[in-house]
Parts: structure tokens; C-alpha cells; sequence
């Protein structure tokens, strides 16, 4: 499973440019090298430096003058020897010295191999290895500094602390298991359920960022709507700084929706033009106003536009999510107010106007997509509202979709054992307090028990008392705990399977 045969690869993009580097990392791959160097010998190179030299065609013809830098492992990136060969960025260069390393011995390296190597040599953990890949792929500075935190390791320490936990319980239950002819309690019930109620909040907790880190990941998406011709192409236009859109002044001009993305302040949205909503018997406008209402399903905020000109034509959004009102057209009525916020006081606040008596109306704007007229104050708004759920510079927020199914899976693991233990989970809408379930899915055992246990604080709630009488099985719970410490070491990658490496790294770009 594990190979350090030499390999090589171009590291910078495809095509032409000042500079191209191709790294190269595997056992023995100096002397490969040396064959096609001329310079400074190899062998005395100090790891971590960087020498000026050639590289030569063997037989002598000079391909390119190069600076050769060295890594000797384990101090690499791989864990291996490796080399960084910077050459001039012709196309023509590039591909000619793979071949030629080709030709020493050294194979074309598979996607994600480098990283892979990392991994396998303990340079990395899987979290961290796929956060270079977000690093990479990183368009804004809210999912950069997301990617970042996470190649630091912030994720990994997270997931250890909590199976560490996970694994102390563990250890006692399954001593309980072994003596189980002798009848001790090596751990108090209602202190394991305590620990494991507090593990699984966070596991759920962090579980729950994920549509947080989806958005800020892809772009957190804002639907523009409002009745033809309100300017919403013409808004779209403007945030994206682009002609993308039609605009034109025949009502209908959007028959589909049109969605790019912008960055604004940071964080990266996905606006979303759409057709203007009305009554129509015209069989494609109908299916693009279809379209619309699945864009407002699809948004996290919505930009609902009216022409200022022709109030009467406002359209009510039937959405439960934040609402931005937008009087267009502000140029047409020269003494426009220009702001109102429920939401904060960032923005403009010179005597507000608009109806902001619709519940989940956040704010109510004038603007002017033809002077600019408060664009900034809008911009400002939507940059605002996204940092007021979670703020992608300091939390922890799971971007990765392999990264939220194993927490879902730890914490339904988790939940077995709570179910085991006499507490069953709240339903979502009596979570507080006073809770009584009657269709909880633990395993009823003949009970004799008498005693009930002390419910820890953080279990607010209350259990039946058949629950709570029956003899819990030990090795029920110690097999559930086994599960939820199973999938959290699959995080961090303390335990894999082939096709999860395979997954993850098949998805790489070459060279890294
Ligand atoms: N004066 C003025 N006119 C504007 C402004 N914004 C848009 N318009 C004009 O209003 C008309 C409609 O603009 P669009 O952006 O196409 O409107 P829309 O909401 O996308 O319209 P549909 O796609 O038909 O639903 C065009 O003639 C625009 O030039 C503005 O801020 N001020
Ligand atoms: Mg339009």
C-alpha cells in the first residue's frame, strides 16, 4: 500500500508562464537527478536549500537553466527526499523535463500523490491533507481562512479531544465487560450519559455548520427577485460587476434564472437572478417563475426588489428567510430615503422608509442600480448578515461532506448509547424540558432494578421509569461507543479504508 517509488510532477498550472515548478519526492531519486543536472553535486546539497544550476539533456545539450531546491526527508513535505525544480515557464520546457525525468526512472505522479505520501509518512492527517485541497481551491478569503485553520490542525485537535473522551469511557465499559459475571460498575450510568450527552452537542454542534460551511464554501446564496422589470438584472449586473444579465425595458426580459458569484468583504455569495413574478398564461415564463420560487427556496437571503416608480407592483415573498426590500430606482424620486435596518445599525440611517412590517424583513433599502446610489450599504448589509451567523475568521465550521456524514454517523452512534443508558433523546420540539418518550427504541430487558438514577443537568429531561429501571447492557453500550470512536477516528484518518484514501485523494490536482 505504501510507496516511495521516485515520482514527479508539475506543480504550477498548465500552460505558460515566468516560472514552472516540477517537484519530485520518492527513494533514490538524487542520483536520478544528478544525471540530469549540471551544477552544484547533488549529494552535498544541504536540505532545504536552493542552488542555481542547469538541467542538461544527457548527452550535454543544456534544456534550461533551473534552480534546484532540496528537501531531504523525513524534513519534507512527503517524508521523502524530494525536489523543487523551478525552470523558465515555457510549455515546451515543462514537459520536456518530465520526460526527462521520465526517462531517468522517476513515473508521473497520480493526483493527490504527494499529499498521499504526507499522509501515509504521519506529516499530515487526513484533515488536514484534504484542507490543502480547499486551500487550492480557495476563492475567498472566508473559505481560505476556513481552509487554513483546518491545515492547522484546529479540526483534528477538536475531533481528538472528543474521541479521547469517547475512549476513556470506553476502556472502563469494556472492563465492565470483561468482569461481567462478577456484577461491578466500573462507571457511573448517569456520569457516561452526562459525558456522552456533552460529546454528542458538539459532535451535533459541529455537524450542524455544515450548510454554513457549504455557503461560504460556494458562495452563500441571495435570490434577487421581484415583479418584471423592478431591476433585478440590473442589480445583478452591478454586484457582479458584470454584463452578465439582459437588461432591457421590456417586462420579461429574464426568463431563467442567472447566478454568479461575487466577493464581497471577504465572503463569497452566489447571487441569483430571477425571472420577475406575475400572473402569465405563457407556458416558458411559468416554468422560469418555477424557477424562482426553487431559487427562494435555495437562498439563505432574499433581495425582494420594487421599482420605486411603480410601488403598487411590490410582490410578497412567501419565504421564511431573511427578507432585504429593495426600492429600485432611486434616481426617479431625487429625495429617496436612503436606509432603514432592523438588522444592525451598519448601514444608512437617515430616516428609513418602506414596509418593513413583513416579520422577516431585515432591512429596507433605496437604491439605484444606475447611479450606485447606497450599493455599498447593501453590500454591506449582506457581508454583515453572514458574519451574524457564524463568523468563517474564528469558528469551527465543516465544509467537507465526508467530514459531516461521519459526524451524523458518531452521532447516531452516540445516540444508541443514550438510548441504552435510559436516555433517549428529546424530540426536537420538547428538547427543554418535561420530555416523556414512549417509543424510544432501547432493548427492554426484564427489569428488577430499583433505583433510579441521579439524571445529570445536562439531561433535562425525563425518562420512563421502565427505562430507567432496566438493567443497562454493557455490551450494547461498549459496542455503540466502539461505533462513534470508529467514526471519529475516520476523520482524522487514525482509521481508513482504501476507498476512502482513494476518494479523497483521486480528487487532488496533480502535483500536490
Ligand atoms: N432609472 C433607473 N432605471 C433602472 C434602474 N435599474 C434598472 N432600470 C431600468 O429598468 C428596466 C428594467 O431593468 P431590468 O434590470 O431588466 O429589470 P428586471 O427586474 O431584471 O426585469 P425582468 O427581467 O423583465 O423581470 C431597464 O430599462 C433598466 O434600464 C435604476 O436604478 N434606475
Ligand atoms: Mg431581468
Amino acid at each position: 500500500m505504501i510507496q516511495s517509488d521516485p515520482i514527479a510532477a508539475i506543480a504550477t498550472p498548465h500552460g505558460t508562464g515566468a516560472i514552472a515548478v516540477i517537484r519530485v519526492s520518492g527513494t533514490g531519486i538524487f542520483p536520478l537527478l544528478a544525471k540530469i543536472w549540471k551544477g552544484k553535486n547533488i549529494d552535498k546539497m544541504e536540505s532545504h536549500t536552493a542552488h542555481l544550476g542547469e538541467v542538461v539533456i544527457p548527452g550535454g545539450e543544456t534544456l534550461d537553466q533551473a534552480v534546484m531546491t532540496i528537501f531531504r526527508g523525513p524534513r519534507s513535505f512527503t517524508g521523502e527526499d524530494s525536489a523543487e525544480i523551478a525552470v523558465h515557464g515555457s510549455k515546451w520546457i515543462q514537459n520536456r523535463l518530465l520526460s526527462l525525468l521520465v526517462e531517468t526512472g522517476i513515473r508521473p505522479a497520480n493526483p493527490g500523490e504527494f499529499s498521499q505520501r504526507a499522509f501515509f509518512n504521519g506529516r499530515l492527517d487526513l484533515t488536514q491533507a484534504e484542507a490543502i485541497a480547499d486551500i487550492i481551491a480557495a476563492d475567498s478569503r472566508a473559505a481560505h481562512s476556513l481552509a487554513i485553520s483546518q491545515a492547522k490542525g484546529q479540526f483534528s485537535k477538536k475531533f481528538n479531544e472528543l474521541r479521547d473522551k469517547l475512549i476513556h469511557l470506553a476502556s472502563l465499559i469494556e472492563l465492565e465487560v470483561d468482569f461481567s459475571e462478577e456484577d461491578v460498575e466500573f462507571v457511573d450510568r448517569a456520569e457516561l450519559a452526562k459525558i456522552t450527552r456533552e460529546v454528542k452537542d458538539t459532535v451535533d454542534r459541529l455537524a450542524d455548520t455544515f450548510a454554513d460551511g457549504q455557503a461560504f464554501k460556494n458562495g452563500i446564496p441571495v435570490a434577487i427577485t421581484g415583479a418584471p422589470n423592478a431591476g433585478k438584472s440590473s442589480l445583478l449586473n452591478i454586484l457582479l460587476n458584470d454584463d452578465k444579465a439582459i437588461v432591457s425595458d421590456i417586462p420579461g426580459t429574464t426568463r431563467d434564472t442567472i447566478e454568479d458569484t461575487a466577493e464581497i468583504n471577504g465572503i463569497l455569495f452566489r447571487f441569483i437572478d430571477t425571472a420577475g413574478l406575475r400572473e402569465t398564461s405563457d407556458t416558458i415564463e411559468r416554468l422560469g417563475i418555477q424557477r424562482t420560487h426553487a431559487a427562494i427556496k435555495k437562498a439563505r437571503i432574499i433581495l425582494n426588489l420594487t421599482d420605486i416608480s411603480n410601488p403598487s407592483n411590490h410582490c410578497d415573498i412567501p419565504a421564511d428567510k431573511p427578507v432585504i426590500e429593495l426600492l429600485t430606482k432611486s434616481d426617479l424620486l431625487p429625495d429617496a430615503d436612503s436606509a432603514k435596518s432592523r438588522f444592525n445599525s451598519h448601514s444608512d440611517d437617515d430616516s428609513g422608509s418602506g414596509d418593513d412590517s413583513g416579520s422577516n424583513v431585515i432591512a429596507t433599502l433605496h437604491i439605484s442600480s444606475r447611479t450606485g446610489h447606497n450599493i455599498e450599504q447593501l453590500k454591506t448589509l449582506l457581508a454583515d448578515f453572514a458574519r451574524s451567523s457564524h463568523n468563517p475568521d474564528t469558528d469551527l465550521i465543516i465544509t467537507n461532506q465526508r467530514h459531516h456524514h461521519v459526524l451524523r454517523s458518531a452521532s447516531a452512534s452516540l445516540s444508541l448509547v443514550l438510548t441504552s443508558l435510559g436516555y433517549p433523546l428529546p424530540t426536537p420540539a420538547t428538547a427543554d424540558s418535561s420530555h416523556t418518550s414512549s417509543d424510544s427504541h432501547h432493548i427492554l430487558t426484564e427489569s428488577s432494578a430499583t433505583s433510579v438514577p441521579t439524571t445529570p443537568e445536562s439531561i433535562a429531561f425525563s425518562v420512563p421509569t421502565d427505562l430507567i429501571n432496566s438493567p443497562v447492557p454493557t455490551d450494547l453500550i461498549a459496542l455503540d461507543l466502539r461505533d462513534a470512536i470508529h467514526h471519529l477516528a475516520t476523520l482524522t484518518g487514525a482509521i481508513t479504508t482504501d476507498d476512502i484514501l482513494a476518494s479523497i485523494f483521486s480528487s487532488f490536482c496533480i502535483g500536490k
